[in-house]
């Protein structure tokens, strides 16, 4: 996903991050390449002119040149701007006082918007929601069928009628709220172009079901053509946010950075493959993180190598390879990560740990305390072997921390995270050795190799693939 335009953008902040002092000619050169990677990625002209301009005004601004870490201080405002480029909007969906909430996809034909029915119903339900779907899309007789089977696979009853798709929307929904269902998604007929009789079509329906959500499926791999598409559409049938598929595809991402900006409507969801669970709510910040290469893993190691011992660092990282990670090595991690800086700062850092760790990386200094306290109440064989703490030992542990036995629960839950990042990282699939400061994967002491080595490891493995 954005590969292209990630390698691009990680080398023209490459150079400004090695730097000590920034001087105009270093921006200059940095925002040039900066400005060419996002028009080799499709990204809207305007919407580049106006991004570089921001993070050059703020670029050579006091804040960077008086830190001591000016590149660094590049790369933050790239991260802050391009997460403000794709929208500091909710990408919640709105949800009736009285349901059923009827959600409206619409699109361009293949954009995937029967899948995304699906794939969303789905994600619905695992939120505990009931949902529906309902086939309005009697352009094609396959797609009905099409929708039916999905329905089947994830468990979510499908309405099917007769009549055209006003009457099957409208019929849809009535048979959800008899049935006590609280969502009904619409998928409609998709066109090859935006045409009159798509809109008509869809502004009926429009007006019929009432829809609390309209939702627009975009292919991410069409580029600028996507966000024409959605121009297109706001013209004749208003929306109220983006549903992006084929993310997996798109190396560019010139959709994903232009659509927000040019039509002011957020993107709620992403797709990122073609199974039904690949659909995921858009976080801008981690869109950008990854674009900005999952983590920024060079500073990582900068700043662990600043503040963790060198001993203290080799004996975790010795355990953790070893597989083992017990509260006490729980413990110690941790507090090496508050001496890095903010923690949220540092847990962005490491790739992927993001997302594998929810919960762990919005740990906060306040929550810090409270981990701490409750490792301390562990006796020490609790904290070498966590799996004989049981019911009552956890109730104990939490009445001796001050905390309750839920908090208690995630973090043995957080510990197990931990662990399982670990194991992964141990099979190699993940760099965190490496980003917490491993001396082996940098055998001569060097440390820009490592960032190379974890890419061309990314690389590796996504071939593999
Ligand atoms: N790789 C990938 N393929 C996807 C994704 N979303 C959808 N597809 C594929 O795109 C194709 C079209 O998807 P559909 O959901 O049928 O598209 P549609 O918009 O309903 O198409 P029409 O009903 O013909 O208008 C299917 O082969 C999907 O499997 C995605 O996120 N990644
Ligand atoms: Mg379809």
């Amino acid at each position: 996903m954005f590969d292209t335009l990630s390698d691009r953008l990680q080398d023209a902040l490459g150079d400004l991050r090695k730097r000590g002092r920034l001087d105009d000619e270093a921006i200059s050169t940095a925002m040039r390449e900066i400005r060419l990677a996002l028009l080799e990625a499709d990204v809207n002209f305007q919407v580049v002119k106006d991004f570089v301009a921001r993070v050059r005004e703020r670029a050579v601004g006091e804040e960077v040149l008086k830190s001591l870490t000016p590149g660094q201080q590049v790369v933050k405002i790239v991260h802050e701007e391009l997460t403000a480029l794709m929208g500091s909007g909710d990408s919640r969906l709105a949800f009736a006082g009285r349901p059923p909430t009827v959600i409206l996809l619409a699109g361009l034909q293949g954009s995937g918007k029967t899948t995304a029915a699906a794939k969303l119903a789905l994600l619905l339900r695992k939120e505990g929601k009931q949902p529906a779907l309902v086939a309005a899309d009697l352009q094609r007789p396959a797609a009905i069928e099409q929708l039916e089977q999905l329905g089947r696979q994830i468990q979510v009853p499908v309405y099917r009628g007769t009549g055209d798709s006003v009457a099957v929307s409208s019929n849809g929904i009535q048979w959800a709220r008899d049935k006590g269902l609280d969502a009904v998604i619409l998928d409609t007929a998709g066109r090859l172009h935006v045409d009159e009789q798509l809109m008509d079509e869809l502004a009926a329906i429009y007006s019929a079901a009432k829809p609390l959500n309209v939702l627009l499926v975009l292919d991410a791999m069409t580029g600028q053509e996507a966000v024409a598409v959605a121009q297109a559409f706001q013209e004749r049938v208003d929306f109220d946010g983006v549903v992006l598929t084929k993310l997996d595809g798109d190396a560019r991402g010139g959709a994903a950075l232009s659509v927000k900006a040019v039509t002011g409507k957020p993107i709620k969801l992403v797709s990122v493959g073609e199974k039904v669970d690949q659909l995921e709510y858009f976080h801008p910040d981690r869109m950008a993180s990854r674009i900005l290469g999952m983590g920024d893993v060079l500073s990582l190691i900068e700043k662990a190598e600043a503040a963790v011992e060198e001993d203290e660092r080799e004996e975790l990282e010795r355990r953790m390879m070893q597989g083992e990670f017990t509260f006490d090595d729980f413990l110690k991690s941790y507090k090496m990560l508050r001496r890095m800086g903010p923690l949220q700062g540092v847990m962005k850092l490491i790739p992927g740990l993001g997302s594998q760790l929810e919960g762990l990386d919005q740990v906060d200094e306040k929550q810090l305390g409270r981990v701490e306290a409750i490792i301390l109440s562990m006796t020490p064989r609790e904290r070498a072997l966590p799996h004989v703490i049981d019911g009552s030992r956890r109730q104990r542990i939490a009445r001796g921390s001050g905390t309750d036995v839920q908090q208690v629960n995630q973090l043995l839950e957080a510990r197990k995270q931990m662990a399982k990042v670990m194991k992964q990282m141990k099979s190699g699939k993940m760099p965190l050795a490496s980003a917490l400061g491993s001396q082996d994967s940098t055998k001569n002491g060097q440390r820009a190799p490592t960032a190379r080595k974890t890419k061309s490891k990314r690389k590796k493995k996504k071939a593999r693939r």
